[in-house]
């Protein structure tokens, strides 16, 4: 043994490897932020996701899944680009070698742009559970075609309406509430979650038929109250505790893969970031559960 590895430390990187155990996932960070519309610095979002998940509990209680005995590894972050293009296709093909080699993309933001190239990566038959207060539905906004607002529409585009579970969504345009209804969209908006008596339901009725899914988390799905460090804060949205029960709703789903996006650590307290490690440490869970570890 050296003094390096007495002595120094890799963190804020998150690799921990126990012999033996391949990696429940594969993190790394996309830190981009040229398209945001308000607020920026979401770039700065994937280290401050590592900080607070080697500050919380990494045993679940809930699915009694220990992480302190499985193997995670951290590949660090894509190069910084001011460029969509050149960071979504970055994006598509790290995630489409690792899906080529069975592994499991952990993916932290950065703007949700970014998963546009990673779920363009995914299997045929995988679903898209897209966490978001807003749509992200727009066809053009700031002159871009592909940028954060219309991320979700392009991914319709590509992959087809039916791929398509959108979670949360209380503040989108007339013209994307009208496209929700004429392209037939499972939109399974915040007025519904809170007219329902338990609305995790909504979701594990929604994903039945499914057996691939990919999870994409936009922290602004979860009220600022809860979570005031994203890019478009809006009010009326889900608590933590909420947000927590939809992912345990997806227990025995294969989750090929996910993303925690749009945290800004210069916007928050301390809830956004620590929220986004637990629901990196939680997917991770239902992941080694899932591979049957
Ligand atoms: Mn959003």
């Amino acid at each position: 043994m050296s003094y390096r590895e007495l002595f120094v430390t890799t963190q804020p990187m998150v690799t921990y490897i126990k012999p033996g155990i391949p990696p429940a996932v594969s993190v790394f960070g996309v830190p981009f932020d040229s398209s945001s519309t308000y607020r920026t610095g979401s770039r700065f979002g994937p280290n401050a996701i590592r900080d607070a998940f080697l500050n919380i509990e990494i045993y679940s209680p809930r699915l009694k899944v220990d992480l302190e005995n499985q193997s995670v590894e951290d590949l660090g972050n894509l190069h910084h680009t001011a460029n969509i293009e050149r960071m979504v296709s970055s994006v598509e093909k790290v995630v489409g070698e690792l899906v080529d080699k069975g592994k499991t993309p952990a993916i932290l933001g950065g703007e949700h742009t970014l998963t546009y190239g990673s779920f363009s990566a995914m299997p045929e038959d995988t679903r898209i559970i897209y966490f978001d207060a807003h749509f992200d539905m727009r066809n053009e906004y700031s002159d871009l075609s592909l940028m954060h607002a219309t991320c979700l529409r392009r991914i319709i585009d590509k992959k087809g309406a039916d791929k398509v579970i959108h979670v949360g969504a209380r503040a989108a345009c007339a013209e994307e509430w009208s496209y929700v209804e004429k392209e037939n969209i499972n939109a399974i908006t915040c007025e519904k979650l809170f007219n329902a008596p338990r609305p995790e339901e909504l979701l594990k009725e929604a994903v039945k038929e499914f057996s691939n899914v990919y999870v994409s988390i936009d922290l602004d799905v979860i009220d600022p109250a809860y979570a005031p460090g994203v890019g478009n804060p809006e009010p009326g949205g889900l608590s933590t505790h909420q947000i927590l029960e939809m992912l345990y709703a997806l227990r025995g789903k294969h989750i090929a893969g996910f993303d925690i996006v749009e945290l800004i650590p210069h916007y928050d307290n301390g809830a956004a970031s620590t929220a986004a490690a637990r629901l990196l440490a939680e997917l991770t869970c239902l992941i080694v559960l899932e591979k049957g570890r």
